[in-house]
């Protein structure tokens, strides 16, 4: 069978924008698993990341016009909740030029939202949760009805169990994309093009803003051997770096312990970053030490709240405490440190926005990153704060942090933008903080990439890329 995958362009939002510097641009993940899957199996597969083109690759008519000609049998579209319009587009695109192909949707929005994603856009089917089977039953033309984890215009099937053996997942398709379109440095990537790979799935802690509808609560690894393989492949087609994905690569210490071993023994001298955070709950010291020797030379870490009583309200399984003394051991082996936190958590005041924010400075980290909590479909505080939204005018585009998508409980929009702001002044307006940053850009010899940065951003530009982020 013919395939076409495609990733949809965030746009304006990201790559068009002033936050560009920020923001490293890798192949997609899941579309590269899918690719190799399904070539695995024999059918013809090309994927068009739409992030990595031109504005003009995501216009309609273009569309229709690059699938009449590659004339699929099957397309299919990934897409988180912010792309939802993009993936619409693109269904219709592909409906108008090969109305014979069925046209498929998958990823977080699907998963979690599928009915709607049959009802608002051309889809045939919905794929919810992880795709690596699915696509390729679809592929080979298994009946719908006995498809599991699908959405159909039939109905809905019965769940697919978790996928266990993540050692038998294909590997990436990454001849498939042309590394030439992922060179740019960006201000937490200089060594390009980077791989977005992983090692894990699945996270165990409950965090209620945050979406499990794809990998779940039960954590499954690969083993080292067959990772350091992957970093082998990724490194034979190009790739000078990689970036791991997990939700928590920690979660069992000694596993990821394990594998930056095995990096070392195989010396593959490919600099690697965690950008999506790690747990603050479940690292010691000797991580830190073998994960730098191993090469990784960023982490973020997730810590959220400088209250407790707040991390305790969001179910975040971790403590003040542990956030600095995780600082702690991150500084004392020389990594750049990025921090996540949110502003307007369930449960919170000023007094505790403003706490957060003196924690983030206290705590000394390179980068810190202020979101407006917001509620995604499918997460416990999807149910309780945003019951309100219509979904059937909602505005996905603006599903971003940032926007006002819905009514706060406890802050008027205003107030949260405020708070968000002062929490960039407290970190970022921080004199040691500035003279920091210039002193290390000048030992690196970087001034002149980070004059450019801050002159692409523009004033403040640089507090926006990460409240963006
Ligand atoms: C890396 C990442 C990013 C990168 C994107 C890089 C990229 N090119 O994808 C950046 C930093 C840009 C980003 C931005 C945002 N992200 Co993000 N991100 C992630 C992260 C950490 C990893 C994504 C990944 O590669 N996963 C690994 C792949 C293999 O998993 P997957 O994509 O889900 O794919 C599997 C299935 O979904 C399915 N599948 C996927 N596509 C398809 C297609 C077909 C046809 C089929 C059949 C199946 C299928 O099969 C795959 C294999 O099993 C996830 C968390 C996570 N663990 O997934 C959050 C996550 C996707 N992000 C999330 C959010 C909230 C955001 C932001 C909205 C945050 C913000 N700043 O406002 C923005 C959205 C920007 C936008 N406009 O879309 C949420 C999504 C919530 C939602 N409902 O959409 C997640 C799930 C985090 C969370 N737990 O809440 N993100
Ligand atoms: S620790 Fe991270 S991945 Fe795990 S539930 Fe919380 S936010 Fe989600």
């Amino acid at each position: 069978m013919r395939v076409v995958l495609v990733n949809p362009s965030m746009g304006a939002y990201y790559r068009h924008s002033k936050v560009a510097a920020a923001i490293t641009l890798s192949p997609p993940l899941n579309l590269g698993l899918l690719a190799g899957a399904l070539r695995r199996a024999g059918h013809q597969v090309v994927l068009w990341d739409l992030e990595a083109e031109d504005p003009s690759a995501s216009e309609p008519a273009e569309l229709e016009r690059r699938f009449a000609q590659a004339r699929p049998d099957m397309v299919g579209v990934s897409f988180r909740t912010p792309l939802f319009p993009q993936a619409k587009n693109i269904a219709a695109a592909a409906r108008k030029a090969c109305p014979s192909a069925r046209i498929i949707a998958g990823g977080v929005h699907p998963s979690t939202r599928p009915e709607q994603t049959l009802e608002k856009a051309d889809f045939d089917v919905a794929v919810r949760g992880e795709g690596d089977h699915s696509i390729l039953e679809l592929a080979d033309g298994v009946p719908l009805a006995d498809i599991q984890g699908i959405t159909h215009r039939g109905g809905a099937n019965a769940d697919r169990p978790l996928h266990m053996d993540l050692d038998n997942l294909a590997m990436g398709a990454w001849d498939l994309v042309d590394l030439k379109r992922y060179q740019t440095p960006s201000l937490v990537a200089k060594t390009v093009p980077v791989a977005d790979l992983e090692f894990s799935r699945g996270c165990r802690a409950q965090c209620v803003y945050c979406t499990k509808g794809v990998f779940g609560s039960t954590w499954r690894h690969k083993s080292p051997d067959r990772f350091v393989a992957e970093l082998v492949h990724a490194k034979a087609h190009g790739f000078k770096a990689f970036n791991l994905v997990d939700d928590s690569f920690t979660t069992i210490t000694s596993r990821a312990i394990a594998t930056c071993e095995e990096m070392m023994r195989q010396r593959l001298d490919m600099p690697w970053s965690l950008t999506n955070g790690i747990r603050v709950a479940n690292v010691n010291e000797e991580f830190f030490r073998i994960a730098r020797a191993a090469g990784c030379r960023l982490l973020a870490f997730g810590f959220e709240s400088g209250s407790d009583a707040v991390l305790h309200r969001i179910k975040k399984g971790a403590t003040v405490a542990q956030a600095r003394r995780a600082v702690q051991w991150a500084r004392k082996y020389g990594f750049t440190i990025l921090g996540y936190f949110m502003v307007g958590l369930p449960g919170e005041t000023p007094e505790t926005i403003r706490e957060t924010a003196q924690f983030a400075a206290d705590l000394d980290v390179d980068f810190a990153k202020f979101s407006i909590t917001m509620p995604l479909p499918g997460t416990p505080l999807w149910h309780e704060w945003a019951r309100h939204i219509d979904m059937d005018t909602v505005d996905f585009s603006i599903h971003n942090n940032g926007n006002h998508l819905y009514e706060h409980p406890d802050f008027s929009w205003p107030e949260l933008e405020a708070h968000t702001r002062a929490a960039y002044r407290t970190f970022y307006g921080r004199p040691k903080y500035v003279a920091r940053r210039v002193m290390r850009a000048m030992r690196n010899k970087e001034l002149g990439q980070q004059l450019r940065y801050s002159a692409e951003l523009g004033t403040g530009g640089l507090m926006e890329a990460f409240q963006r982020r």
